[in-house]
């Protein structure tokens, strides 16, 4: 397939058809939405309009991707299986529906040799308009004095039952400039929500309850609340109860 035959349409129509029903959610974005946010050390070093794919697990993942991936014994147990996983599903498709196109995918929990996250997932995931990144300065009159509270995204579906996985970026495919920037919805308006729901993410994560911030249509199973309250040394012990 030639290069310049692709735009937009015919990059996210086949990259949902295969994705959705793993359960994983396709957003496209300017790379120069999310990299006007951020400092250089941070930049995708590709022109301002090539087009970048957010790519979301949903709550479906486990039991669309994961458990039929475990069953199959495709895992190898050295790295995390839900990365491993999600790695085959990417990859996969992209080689499926773009053979010779030239695609870097970016997974969430790569790094740079800076040591630094090869994307940041969470203002990736706002530029698109998939999930409002609600941040420490998104709060007025901040009741916390100089603590650092790190920010989260939340989806208007699923609340905060998600994870941003992978960002894909197509160096030769450019979006023009009748695309307009979406605003994800800011489901949590109030500065009250808000405290609530980074104090959450902060000091109970571990309980699940910021997840629940807006009513979500969907959440993890009792399996999959089971596997990820697991130790990740242990996930591979309960992996094997189950198979
Ligand atoms: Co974590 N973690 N993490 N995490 N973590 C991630 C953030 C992510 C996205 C992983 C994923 O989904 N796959 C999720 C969050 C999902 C969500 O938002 N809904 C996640 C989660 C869920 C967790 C945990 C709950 C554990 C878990 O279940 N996995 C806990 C909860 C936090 C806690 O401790 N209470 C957790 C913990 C951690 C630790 C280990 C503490 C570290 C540090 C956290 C941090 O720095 N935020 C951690 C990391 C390192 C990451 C990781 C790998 C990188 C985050 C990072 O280094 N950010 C991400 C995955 C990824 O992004 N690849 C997951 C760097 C800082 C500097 O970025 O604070 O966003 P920043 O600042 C930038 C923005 O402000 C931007 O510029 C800044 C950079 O200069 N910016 C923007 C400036 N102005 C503006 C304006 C706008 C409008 C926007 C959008 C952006």
């Amino acid at each position: 397939m030639a290069a310049t035959t692709l735009n937009v349409d015919s990059v996210i129509e086949p990259l949902e058809d295969s994705l959705s029903k793993l359960g994983l959610e396709v957003y496209p974005l300017k790379v120069g939405w999310y990299n006007s946010l951020l400092p250089a050390s941070f930049h995708l070093s590709y022109p301002d309009d090539s087009l970048a794919v957010v790519v979301l697990s949903t709550p479906a993942m486990f039991e669309l991707a994961f458990l039929p991936f475990i069953e199959e014994q495709r895992f190898q147990g050295l790295r995390d299986p839900i990365d491993q996983c999600v790695k085959h599903c990417v990859s996969g498709a992209v080689s499926q529906c773009f053979p010779g196109q030239k695609v870097d995918v970016r997974y969430d929990y790569e790094l740079l040799p800076s040591r630094k996250p090869r994307f940041l997932a969470q203002t990736a995931a706002h530029v698109s308009g998939a999930a409002f990144y609600y941040q420490q300065s998104d709060v007025t009159d901040q009741p916390w004095a100089d603590r650092k509270m790190f920010g989260v995204c939340v989806h208007p579906r699923f609340g905060g039952w998600f994870a941003i996985r992978a960002l894909l970026v197509f160096e030769d495919v450019t979006l023009g400039p009748e695309t307009v920037q979406p605003l994800p919805p800011d489901c949590v308006p109030t500065r009250d929500g808000r405290i609530q729901l980074l104090e959450a993410f902060n000091f109970r994560w571990q309980d699940w309850g910021y997840r629940d911030v807006v009513c979500p249509v969907q959440t993890y199973s009792q399996k999959q609340r089971d596997y990820f309250s697991t130790p990740p040394a242990q996930r591979f012990a309960l992996l094997r109860t189950w198979g």
